[in-house]
């Protein structure tokens, strides 16, 4: 009985790398941030209720809620920070849905816009990085193009790289492409895949909110539509991505409110691979005038996304979006990938993204290395690959 009690009241500790913390402790600064009951919730792996999501947006404890993050990232994952060596594709910039967020759209015939012909699409894949193993294809909404043009495209970049990994197509493009294709879903997702489509990316979600879309974005599909089309490729049996775009007049609530979908549709189909948050970058936008996360908002939205999303294994810090500072910090809020090398990406770069155009393996390495992490390239579904001998002597 007597040991018992000694047991009981022994406090808990909680390893943070070389740092042991006591339960007690956390949860004394716990309470003092608003944030009671938080520590010993996250740190018993109990799942985080909506109010607690809350309070994490909420609470001025940033760093408190960076250890938790760190904590369960690195039971999940220890030291291990994935990364890939990937190339983007945004095969048009016409789009037809003007959303206020965005500086990469145009209309046929303005300044800067384009459309890749099949033909190009090979050629860029041809000219790829010869050791990149996946190509991330998005662009805007034109329904011109018409159904075989996407099919085409597919089959273009495996012509180009036969063996890469196409990422392809945010929800907002499969319901065009299914609606162009006047086909059940089933059938169109077969025939995209029989084309070469392997996974999809996260995006086109921005934040489910009905009153935000309303006022930025109305002309892109429901959130609704976005959950279904999610639950109906899942289980056709693509992995797919989820983000959210955060930092425009959304509030909290609403934040919290998309996290708690993502989380219920990962529930049904695990079919999500990652959680990526998207910092909003105002830039040539219509919505310039608001200002850009503060690298503390950007940890805090990686870290709630590893507390809260319970259930999704992998938390991407997209260093593009994040800026390098701030993804390399990110690797101890939560994060265990960064993505890839990354080149030809316009979206980010279009809306005054200030990091560079492309990261080699080496850098990517240094990096995570910088970090206190270690580096591990993957596939884009997860498998680590073997370490390039490149890598090995460093
Ligand atoms: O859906 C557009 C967002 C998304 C801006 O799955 C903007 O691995 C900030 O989804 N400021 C596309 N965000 C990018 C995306 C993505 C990126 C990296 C990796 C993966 C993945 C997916 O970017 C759009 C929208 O939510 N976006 N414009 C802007 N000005």
């Amino acid at each position: 009985m007597n040991a018992l009690r000694k047991f009981e009241h022994r406090p808990r500790t909680v390893r943070i790398r070389q740092m042991h913390l006591s339960l007690n402790a956390l949860e004394n600064r716990a309470i003092a941030a608003g944030l009671a009951g938080i520590p010993s919730h996250v740190l018993a792996g109990d799942r985080l209720s909506t109010e607690q999501c809350l309070a994490m947006y909420q609470t001025d404890d940033v760093p408190l809620l960076g250890v938790l993050a760190n904590e369960m990232r690195n039971r999940r994952h220890g030291d291990t920070t994935f990364y890939n060596v990937n190339t983007h594709v945004n095969y048009t910039n016409w789009c037809n849905q003007f959303c206020d967020f965005c500086a990469f759209q145009r209309r046929p015939g303005d300044d800067g816009a384009y459309c890749m012909s099949p033909e190009q699409v090979e050629q860029e894949l041809r000219n790829a990085n010869p050791e990149a193993t996946e190509v991330h294809m998005v662009a805007g909404v034109w329904p011109a193009l018409g159904y075989e043009y996407f099919l085409d495209i597919l089959r273009a970049a495996k012509r180009g790289r036969p063996n890469i990994h196409i990422k392809a197509f945010t929800m907002v493009e499969i319901d065009l492409i299914v609606k162009l294709a006047k086909k059940p879903l089933p059938d169109v997702m077969a025939e995209l895949r029989e084309a070469g489509l392997d996974s999809m990316p996260g995006g086109g979600a921005e934040v489910f909110s009905e009153r935000v879309r309303a006022e930025l974005y109305p002309k892109k599909m429901s959130s609704k539509r976005w959950i279904e089309l999610a639950h109906q490729v899942h289980g056709e049996g693509f992995r797919t991505n989820a983000t959210m775009l955060y930092g425009m007049i959304e509030t909290l609530e609403e934040r919290v409110d998309h996290l708690n979908k993502l989380r219920e549709i990962q529930d049904v189909t695990a079919g999500f691979q990652t959680y990526i948050p998207l910092a909003f970058h105002p830039k040539n936008t219509k919505l310039e005038h608001l200002p850009f996360a503060s690298p503390m908002e950007r940890l805090r939205a990686i870290a709630i996304g590893r507390l809260f999303l319970d259930n999704f294994a992998h938390i991407k810090a997209y260093w593009v979006m994040l800026g390098l500072p701030v993804a390399q910090m990110a690797l101890n809020f939560g994060a265990n990938d960064i993505d890839g090398t990354v080149s030809q990406e316009k979206v980010y770069h279009d809306a005054g993204a200030a990091t560079p155009q492309a990261l080699s393996r080496a850098g990517l390495h240094q990096l995570i290395r910088e970090a206190g992490r270690d580096p591990v390239e993957r596939n884009t579904l997860y498998q680590a690959l073997p370490t390039p001998e490149s890598e090995l002597a460093v």
